[in-house]
């Protein structure tokens, strides 16, 4: 399909950026190009640099516009299409979920750095790093409370999908493969987003994908 907007991204199985802004364009239906720069090949950093000065996927051409860092493309789409409920319109909601957006994309460094996503592989249940337990906790946190105070009768974490489940859309995945313990809230929540059918033509299009990267199994936390 020929469109002026580009989003240029890795391997849907292992790239967790990649799959926010690429869902969210997906779910509100903007038409785009793809374009899938494998990662961890010889040529994956060149192949970026072509596209982005940052030498990080994604990374959205619109036009003569370049826009990277996956919540500023959000951002952006959310301007550009402004006919799309990108955001929660109420603004005590809007800043709530501006703000949980921006904690996942600045923090959880020890909960990404060693949960790598991978689509095509599912782990055992294992005690993790005081660290990484910190991290998923306030991330099932955020949930709970955004829920319980935001979501209303939707299924998601402002009833409605918007950004802020688009960012942790990745996080909702590693629960999943890495078999961590949810509760009731969480694990329904979860199921919204593995349920959404934008999440579902992701993970069938990453299942199709013939790369094969082996991040080895986590290290043992004990
Ligand atoms: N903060 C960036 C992170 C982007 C990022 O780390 N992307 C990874 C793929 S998931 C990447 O481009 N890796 C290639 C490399 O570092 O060479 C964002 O939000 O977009």
């Amino acid at each position: 399909m020929a469109t002026d907007l580009t989003l240029v991204i890795a391997n849907k199985t292992y790239s967790s950026w990649s799959l926010r802004p690429w869902l969210a364009m997906v779910h509100f239906d903007v038409p785009f190009d793809e374009i899938v720069i494998p990662l961890h090949q010889d040529a994956t950093s060149s192949e970026i640099r072509k596209h982005s000065p940052a030498g990080k996927v994604p990374v959205l051409h619109h036009g003569s516009i370049t826009v990277w860092e996956s919540l500023a493309i959000l951002d952006y789409l959310a301007d550009a299409f402004y006919d799309r409920l990108w955001w929660p319109t109420d603004p005590h909601a809007k800043a709530h979920a501006r703000t949980i957006a921006a904690e996942m994309h600045a923090g959880f460094s020890a909960m990404r750095g060693t949960m790598n996503m991978n689509l095509s592989k599912t782990y055992p249940a294992r005690v993790w790093a005081a660290d990484i337990t910190k991290d998923i906790n306030r991330v099932q946190d955020i949930w709970r409370d955004t829920r319980s105070r935001f979501g209303g009768d939707g299924d998601f974490l402002f009833g409605d999908f918007t950004i802020a489940d688009a960012m942790y859309a990745p996080v909702v995945t590693r629960f999943k493969t890495y078999a961590i313990d949810m509760d009731a809230t969480c694990n329904s929540y979860a199921d919204a987003i593995l349920n959404l059918p934008a999440m579902q033509t992701w993970t069938a299009q990453a299942a199709e994908e013939s790369w094969v990267i082996d991040y080895g199994n986590p290290p043992d936390s004990l």
